[in-house]
């Protein structure tokens, strides 16, 4: 992807009057680590903070963009503007048909008040989150007033992803049995909305069943998460999903927990992103220096312990001395 005849200038401008063939160019320069994206999300990001984001993960095949793509048709019959992100890339959206399915979701590619756009699985320089990051931003600037996220519910660099949502829903099925374990031992953090779909299963109210008495044991939440069952491709149930989504930004903005929540998720995102970098850094530093590999061999060989090679890693690749440790000598 080239810069075109774009520059840092006409770039954010388009960006800002929400141009699609601008947000396009922006989100494929944030995706390549292009430095004019960077230089146009610094021009733009004092303007952004006003739309408003759900995240909305889940294991494969639950729904999770079947069930978007009827919130977004829900969300335009109230004329509201609409960025979807989708960072999944076992069913991404297409201008056709969603998983060669049904669920046709060109009227949305051509409503001017829409704009979609699956995340590349591709090389992402910077990782898959800075550049999620980046491109809600970019959402954000164009002036959307709901941004949907999708992401597939497992590994860290999600939970990552996922972090920077208002609010957060869960989207399960019935059998999404490892989901519901996740749930009960407290691995997977208590989501802010649960979505039970394909409704139409017959398992489906025992699964609803199963998630209430989950939920039911944690009885000190301010937020207690509504559980809704959904039909995502015949639209069931669509609306009661939304009224909960709202009900829980209203719970937010109420009790004066929107700034919080966002402060805590961008002081996250910005701890994620740092500490991903540093990762890649030390890895490349660890490559690229014979000395350091050197400290390895020596671990394994049992003359040098562990510890003591962490501090010379450290002492090296980041100067960090002794600062690196409750127990540092
Ligand atoms: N029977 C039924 N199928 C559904 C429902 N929602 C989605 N599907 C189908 O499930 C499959 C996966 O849907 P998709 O939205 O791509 O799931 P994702 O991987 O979570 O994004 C597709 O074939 C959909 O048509 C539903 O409510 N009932
Ligand atoms: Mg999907």
């Amino acid at each position: 992807m080239t810069r075109g005849d774009w520059t840092r200038e006409t770039l954010a401008a388009g960006v800002r009057t929400g141009d699609k063939r601008a947000l396009a160019r922006a989100i494929s320069l944030v995706e390549n680590g292009d430095g004019l994206a960077y230089d146009v999300v610094h021009d733009l990001y004092p303007e952004t903070g006003r739309a408003y984001t759900i995240g909305v993960t889940g294991p494969p095949g639950v729904g999770k963009s079947s069930l978007i793509s009827a919130l977004v048709r829900h969300v335009r019959a109230q004329d509201r503007s609409v960025g979807v992100l989708s960072v999944d890339p076992s069913s991404p959206f297409t201008q056709g048909a969603l998983l060669g399915d049904r669920i046709r979701l060109a009227d949305h590619f051509l409503d001017p008040g829409v704009f979609i756009r699956s995340m590349g699985t591709r090389g992402h320089l910077g990782g898959l989150a800075e550049a999620t990051l980046q491109a809600l931003l970019v959402l954000d600037a164009a002036g959307k007033e709901l941004v949907f996220l999708e992401t597939v519910g497992a590994g860290q660099s999600e939970v990552e992803v996922i972090g920077i949502a208002d609010t957060v829903v869960l989207v399960l099925m019935p059998g999404s049995g490892d989901s519901v374990q996740a749930l009960k031992a407290g691995i997977m953090e208590i989501p802010d909305v649960i979505a039970i779909n394909k409704m139409d299963h017959p398992a489906a109210k025992t699964m609803l069943n199963e998630v209430r008495s989950i939920l039911s044991l944690d009885r000190e939440r301010a937020w207690r998460p509504p559980i809704v069952l959904t039909e995502a491709v015949r639209g069931e149930n669509v609306d009661a999903l939304w009224d909960k989504i709202s009900d829980h930004r209203a719970f937010l903005e109420r009790e004066g927990l929107l700034e919080e929540r966002r402060r805590k998720n961008l002081a996250g995102e910005v701890f994620a992103v740092a500490s991903g970098r540093a990762k890649r850094h030390l890895e490349q530093a660890v490559e690229d220096d014979p000395e350091l590999r050197r400290l390895l061999d020596e671990v394994q060989r049992r003359e040098l312990d562990p510890l003591s090679a962490v501090r010379e890693i450290m002492e090296r690749v980041f100067k960090l001395g002794n600062a690196d440790g409750p127990n540092s000598r």
